[in-house]
């Protein structure tokens, strides 16, 4: 078969190959002249998992332009954000996708749209674009397929995981479940057009609503001096309850767009925008903890470990990291930042020892793999204070360094100390045990 995937960013591309693996004659469409370029000099992020092999072994198969070409099948992948001001959903790339298939659309093609979207817009705004190419409905087949993969995980989730799909008719739902059978291994569920839409903005909203739960009772555990992080292992031995960590705040394109796109609706949606504002306000309650921890140091310079939007990612888009760094700049605070994945970001990034250098106190935002190897001892800071929202790094070790370690969701700071005050300061294992005591 020949299929055109419109859209070659994290989701796009990769489908593409796996397509052209399966041994279909795939062309890769992007309106950006420089993912062109950059894949015709073989440029492929190696950040997610065998990625780069399937790139070379498919070289033969795929081929990425700029314009739409006649194919059999199209998919549209393109990014569907949402208006940071209006919190409606800006479906222009998807519009244009179709816009741009309509003059090549013959009878019998099948277009099928991956991007997230509100519920209703294949009806509403997809299949009349795709009719002003002068086809009935029913002579052209349209279906919406979302992926469910995982950033970092992208290629194994893409063939395992199942799939939805929602047709337009059951003809165009088979004619779906036909190409993705090429490459997918999970199980294929047909459904219709809308169902599918909703299910999957229904997918990530549940993660938004469940981070936001657990996030609130962190807040109420600091409040009555109890600690989140053993409640939660706690209350998760109940054979029916598995609450999600708590942490600065939900970021990334999925999660903390999404909902988004139900709210629109005229339907009562008030957990849903509750939980948006829980997770949105958390690096607000991240300042809260860093001011009471720098309260008595002048002219306080915070060092940031970690801005992308989650752990042994580059992606930052969406990062809760930059919600914390603007409310910091205007209490007057200088922030140092330094990630090891983050290639671009709005704010200067340092290495390690520049950006902890004189610092105050450092905050890990992002649970990074690589900051489990830092060596607190080796820090150049001026105070030494460590403000891990994730309950990630070894606090054992940093309170033996001399720091003063405050776990967000946990009501004690443990106190580190400088070396003739350390044997007689409590360490987190004497807190832990005076609170059972109590
Ligand atoms: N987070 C927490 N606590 C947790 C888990 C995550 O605060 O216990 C935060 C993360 O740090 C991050 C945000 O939530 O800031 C989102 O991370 P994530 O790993 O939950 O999700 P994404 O955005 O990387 O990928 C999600 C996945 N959806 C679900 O888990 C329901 C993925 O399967 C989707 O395909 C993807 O969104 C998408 O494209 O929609």
């Amino acid at each position: 078969m020949r299929v055109c995937v419109l859209g070659l960013g994290y989701i796009g591309l990769p489908t593409a190959l796996l397509l052209a693996d399966a041994g279909h004659e795939v062309i890769g469409v992007d309106v950006d002249k420089s993912v062109i370029e950059r894949l015709s000099m073989g440029m492929v992020s190696n950040e997610e998992p065998m990625m780069l092999n399937l790139f070379k072994r498919t070289t033969e198969r795929f081929h990425a332009q700029t314009e739409v070409p006649l194919a059999d099948a199209f998919l549209i992948c393109v990014p569907t954000p949402v208006d940071g001001e209006l919190r409606v959903a800006d479906l222009s790339c998807v519009k244009n996708a179709a816009s741009m298939i309509a003059p090549q659309l013959r009878e019998g093609n099948l277009v099928i749209v991956e991007s997230t979207v509100p519920p209703g817009t294949m009806s509403a705004l997809v299949i009349p674009i795709l009719k002003k190419s002068g086809l009935e409905s029913d002579q052209f087949f349209a279906a919406y397929c979302s992926e469910r993969a995982l950033p970092g995980n992208v290629l194994h989730e893409m063939v395992h995981n199942d799939r939805i799909i929602g047709g337009k008719d059951i003809q165009s739902a088979n004619k779906a479940m036909a190409l993705y059978s090429s490459f997918v291994k999970g199980n294929i569920h047909l459904t219709n057009m809308s169902t599918a839409e909703f299910i999957k903005v229904m997918e990530n909203t549940y993660r938004d609503v469940n981070i936001a739960l657990i996030n609130e009772m962190a807040k109420i555990a600091e409040d009555n001096n109890i600690d989140i992080w053993e409640a939660r292992e706690l209350a998760n031995k109940h054979p029916r309850v598995n609450y999600v960590k708590p942490g600065p705040g939900v970021g990334g394109h999925c999660i903390a767009v999404d909902p988004w796109f139900l709210t629109n609706n005229p339907g009562n949606c008030q957990l849903i925008k509750a939980s948006r504002d829980v997770n949105d306000n958390m690096p607000n309650i991240v300042l809260g903890a860093v001011k009471t921890l720098v309260k008595d140091v002048e002219n306080p310079t915070i060092t940031i470990l970690g801005v992308a939007y989650k752990a042994n990612v580059s992606d930052a888009r969406e990062t809760p990291a930059l919600k914390f760094i603007r409310l910091a700049l205007n209490e007057g605070f200088t922030i140092r930042v330094h990630d090891p994945h983050v290639k671009r970001f709005d704010y200067l990034l340092e290495d390690l020892s520049d950006a902890t250098f004189d610092s105050d106190c450092i905050v890990l935002i992002t649970d990074h793999e690589a900051f489990r190897a830092i060596n607190p001892q080796q820090l150049r800071v001026r105070n030494k204070i460590l403000l891990d929202t994730r309950n990630f790094l070894d606090h054992e070790a940093w309170i033996k360094s001399g720091f003063d370690v405050k776990v967000l969701g946990r009501p004690e700071i443990m106190k580190g100390a400088s070396d003739i005050e350390q044997a007689v300061a409590p360490k987190a294992k004497e807190v832990l045990e005076q609170r059972i005591s109590t």
